[in-house]
């Protein structure tokens, strides 16, 4: 333990706070990685082109990952540079054997090097159907689609996708999270909103209809407001997943970049969690639109992880990232990103939760603002250099060096 460490304990005190109890509380907090930063939404399928479906990412920086080899490799030096245990999101698309399998045709062994790879590093895995970047995606519409077959195509996918989340899981003994983001939407302004709708709503009713043992797999459906070339109507909107989720009891996914730029997402949490029991987080940082850039530990994020907080919903919310930045070290954005989302929460972690909650329901909103100003300047970094000293993780400049020499020694692939 550091002489700063100890002035902050002290400092942190004063408030009532005890450091030791918040360092072991973000200690149990699994963040789920997304495998997608590490190649541009790429994945391995051995085909060619963009992720489509109206997400983008930008950028050349030289060190893309080519090969599930070289993603794990990423991953295993990302994740020695993240304090804490954690786990991998993995989308379908990113299958790793030598077989080609069209995406209603994948199952679980196309996936067995990544459940080997993380029994071996203490990691749970969550999963991902992949509706993007395929050509019976192309107009934009999957589960939605008019054509009959090309919605049961994709409905198989989700099913596998499934099953295979399932047996992840099972594998693992941890549930997988299985969640479902579909593209479709309309260019222009659409004459039949409730049709699309409802074939939504069928298609997932027939691909959510087997039973999967909630302790293996858990449901998840991610809305949106809109996508590059689904200006006008996106069939699964925030109310249609909420609605949906509601109903079939299974989790909602918030996603921090799918809502309109100046609401709150942080402020959804609660209520949607009147509604809901479980609650999947898409961590992201939307700038203008729904861009994906690296979080940051700006207010929102701070915001975020003081409801998780201080609503109480920690343990029902799985917290997963979701942005892809390709104009800089890949590596360095997993890291970067993942690290703003634990100090925030640490940060939440820290804060006298119950004399602030004391004050307001007093109605002294003058003592409310003095204090979470004053609070603002208490030592949280030194909480955060003890926990990544305990977890053995570089920390300041000792990081900064680690993650140039680690993009240094990738950037001859490309
Ligand atoms: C797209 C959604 C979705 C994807 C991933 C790759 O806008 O946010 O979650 O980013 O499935
Ligand atoms: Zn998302």
């Amino acid at each position: 333990m550091t002489a700063t460490y100890d002035l902050a304990q002290e400092a942190f005190a004063e408030w009532g706070v005890n450091t030791e109890a918040a360092l072991a509380a973000l200690s149990g907090i699994a963040i789920s990685v997304h495998c997608w930063q590490g190649d541009d939404v790429g994945g391995f399928e051995r085909r060619s082109g963009s992720s489509g479906g109206g997400i983008q990412a930008t950028g050349n920086h030289p060190g893309r990952a080519r090969t599930p080899d070289e993603l794990r490799a990423d991953l295993d030096f990302a994740f020695a540079n993240i304090p804490g245990q954690h786990r991998l999101n993995l989308h379908a698309c990113y299958l790793d054997t030598s077989e080609t399998p069209d995406r209603d045709q994948i199952e679980y062994h196309h996936f067995t090097p990544w459940v080997d790879w993380a029994r071996d590093t203490g990691l749970g895995l969550d999963f991902n159907p992949t509706f993007f970047g395929h050509a019976k995606a192309d107009d934009n519409l999957t589960l939605s689609h008019p054509d009959a077959g090309i919605r049961d195509f994709w409905i198989e996918h989700g099913r596998r996708s499934r099953d295979i989340a399932a047996r992840i899981g099972t594998e693992l003994g941890s549930p997988c999270v299985n969640n479902i983001w579909v593209p479709d939407g309309y260019k222009d302004i659409p004459v039949d909103r409730m049709a699309a709708r409802q074939r939504l709503w069928s298609s997932l009713d027939a691909m959510l209809a087997p039973a999967h043992d909630p302790a293996s797999m858990l449901d998840a459906v991610e809305s949106k407001l809109f996508g590059i070339g689904v200006e006008a109507c996106t069939v699964g909107s925030h109310e249609f997943y909420l609605g949906y989720a509601a109903r079939k009891g299974i989790a909602l996914c918030l996603d921090m970049g799918h809502f309109h730029p100046t609401e709150s997402v942080a402020d959804k949490l609660s209520s949607v969690a009147l509604s809901i029991h479980d609650i999947l987080l898409h961590v992201s940082r939307p700038m203008r639109w729904d861009s994906d850039h690296v979080v940051l530990l700006n207010d929102d994020l701070l915001a975020m992880a003081q409801e998780l907080v201080f609503a109480g919903l920690l343990d029902r919310t799985r917290i997963g990232l979701d942005f892809f930045d390709a104009t800089i070290s890949r590596t360095a954005a997993w890291v970067i990103g993942t690290r703003n989302m634990q100090k925030a929460l640490l940060r939440a972690l820290l804060l006298p939760q119950a004399r602030l909650k004391a004050v307001e329901e007093g109605l002294d909103f003058t003592a409310r603002l003095l204090w979470t100003e004053e609070l603002k300047d208490l030592p949280f970094a030194a909480v955060w250099a003890e926990f990544c000293a305990r977890k053995d993780v570089p920390n300041g400049a000792a990081l900064i060096n680690s993650l140039n020499r680690y993009q240094n020694s990738v950037t001859s692939r490309d």
